[in-house]
């Protein structure tokens, strides 16, 4: 079964999925190794691994084998730009940031890298990346033109473009360690307009299963967290937390 199957299988058995995203630069590769044995242990669905500076390369190979070695777990890439792509993950979010202002974000890195998804064997998970205020390192990487958080219509208009575009996956982002995460008004709007058949993932800022269950009630299919991982002393234990609030 492919990876995007197998995200589609839990969110109608489960309810929802949770993802664990892992940063390459953040930690040694033997480090991510063990994150993410904790990580599955705790109940997460797949790891995610990309960061928007310092995440390719070496660093990424070594950390994707490392994470591979520790867990049978789908690995989804989530790249910055052509240099994000590794022969060593299971499945690409082939994205497009569709409200950045500069065209290498939204088409040319994704042509870049093609090809060597293709010649890797990577399957390509296409996704739509909208980027909502405060944004954080990715807001400004991605020179996106960020939706301001108390605008769903927006977002919304954005969603559904990537929809009609063809995209299986819209995922809106407040960025990574953001302060609070994006409204649930906007994650529901999200929702309801671009139906069932669409998956919405929603990332940054989402600390605790109190916050998670509250985006998932509001119509969030997948869950992402990151740097709760990276500041936590019981990996296992907050996973679970946030698992445990977003499954039926
Ligand atoms: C960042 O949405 C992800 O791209 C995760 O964010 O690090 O805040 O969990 P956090």
């Amino acid at each position: 079964m492919s990876v995007e199957a197998q995200l589609n299988n839990i969110v109608k058995t489960q309810g929802a999925v949770h993802l664990t995203l892992i940063d390459p630069d953040s930690q040694s590769p033997v480090i991510a190794g063990s994150m993410a044995e904790l990580a599955a242990k705790g109940g997460t669905d797949a790891i995610m691994v990309g960061g928007s500076t310092g995440a390719g390369g070496t660093v990424l190979d070594q950390t994707l084998k490392a994470i591979k070695e520790h867990t049978d777990l789908p690995t989804i890439l989530f790249p910055a730009s052509a240099g994000g792509v590794s022969v060593h993950a299971d499945a690409i979010f082939f994205m497009s940031l569709l409200n950045s202002r500069d065209v290498n974000y939204i088409t040319a890195n994704q042509a870049m890298g093609a090809p060597l998804v293709k010649k890797f064997g990577v399957e390509a998970i296409s996704m739509a990346y909208i980027i909502i205020e405060p944004g954080g390192t990715v807001g400004w990487v991605g020179d996106a033109r960020l939706i301001p958080r108390k605008k769903p219509a927006l977002a919304v208009a954005y969603a559904l473009a990537g929809k009609y575009m063809g995209m299986h996956y819209i995922y809106l982002e407040a960025g990574s360690g953001a302060e609070r995460p994006v409204s649930t008004a906007m994650v529901g709007a999200v929702k309801q307009s671009v139906g069932e058949e669409t998956k919405v993932i929603v990332g940054g800022g989402i600390r605790t299963g109190e916050i998670a269950g509250m985006l998932v009630k509001a119509g969030a299919d997948m869950i992402v967290t990151g740097t709760v991982v990276e500041q936590v002393s019981d990996i296992k234990s907050k996973i679970s937390e946030l698992v445990d609030a977003i499954k039926q």
